[in-house]
């Protein structure tokens, strides 16, 4: 019998649905705002994912479809000014309009904190992008629900690399044995797996749903609400409408069986 002792978060894809109407949107204002004439689409976005966090996704857009620009100084600074530039604008975008959390999210989240089990978040994004989406979406001191909050260049190697999710187990001073992950891509997956947990539940959205989740202990639509049943894609059937804590324990202990 294993005891779950923390859930840890991914937060694009997972928490929110952020990537095509927040961060895709983001990026192509702050190209706007740069006087540059790149406007991404929703399906080159899709091949941009492939690569984790901002800064890394501008540069394999230059190296992919755009190899012979050159900016004006050094292509880091470049890049990185272009990428604060984002970030602010992504800042706006979470307070208005504003972006709902995923189905279930709130609920689960509630649940975990009453019932004791700690909550962490291991995410590729930038802090800053943390902080807006959790006081924006979901509580004024939302921040405070969470005992670490593993984002963005806080390791070098970002997801597919598990160093993300070492580090949140580090911080929490917790085996991996005693931790569920909650993810939604496939390069999340990687990273959990890398990490040693072996209790990953995989919540997909229009961007992942077809990935490999292979190694995923299941793999769900959503986590479900009243109005929202959620559906199993793959694993054990062990959950009714909705994930719920319960749900998760058994989710825990048929990953450790
Ligand atoms: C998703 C990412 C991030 C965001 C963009 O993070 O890969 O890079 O797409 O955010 P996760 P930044 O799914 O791990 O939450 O521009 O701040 O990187
Ligand atoms: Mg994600």
């Amino acid at each position: 019998m294993v005891n779950l002792e923390a859930l840890i978060f991914d937060v694009d894809g997972t928490l929110a649905d952020t990537e095509r109407d927040g961060h895709l949107a983001a990026f192509n204002k702050a190209f706007a705002g740069a006087g540059l004439d790149w406007d991404w689409t929703v399906e080159v976005y899709g091949d941009l994912l492939t690569v984790t966090g901002g800064k890394e996704r501008i540069k394999y857009f230059l190296q992919r479809y755009l190899p012979d620009f050159r900016p004006e100084g050094e292509l880091d600074a470049f890049v990185a000014e272009l990428h604060a530039a984002k970030t602010e604008y992504y800042k706006t975008l979470m307070a208005d309009p504003g972006l709902p959390l995923r189905p279930g999210v709130e609920r689960l989240l509630r649940e975990a904190r009453e019932a004791g089990v700690r909550l962490a978040i291991a995410t590729t994004t930038t802090p800053a992008n943390v902080t807006a989406l959790l006081r924006n979406s979901l509580a004024d001191d939302a921040e405070d629900w969470f005992e670490v909050i593993a984002a963005g260049d806080v390791v070098a190697a970002k997801k597919p690399a598990p160093d993300i999710f070492v580090w949140a187990l580090e911080q929490l001073k917790l085996p991996p044995e005693s931790c569920m992950a909650i993810e939604d891509s496939d390069n999340g997956v990687k990273s959990v797996i890398g990490s040693g947990i072996r209790s990953l539940l995989v919540t997909v959205n229009d961007y992942t749903r077809n990935q490999n989740f292979g190694d995923a202990t299941m793999v769900v639509d959503h986590l479900g609400s009243k109005e929202q049943p959620c559906k199993v894609l793959a694993g054990p059937d062990l959950i009714g409408d909705q994930v719920d804590l319960g749900a998760l324990r058994s989710i825990h202990q048929y990953a450790w069986k």
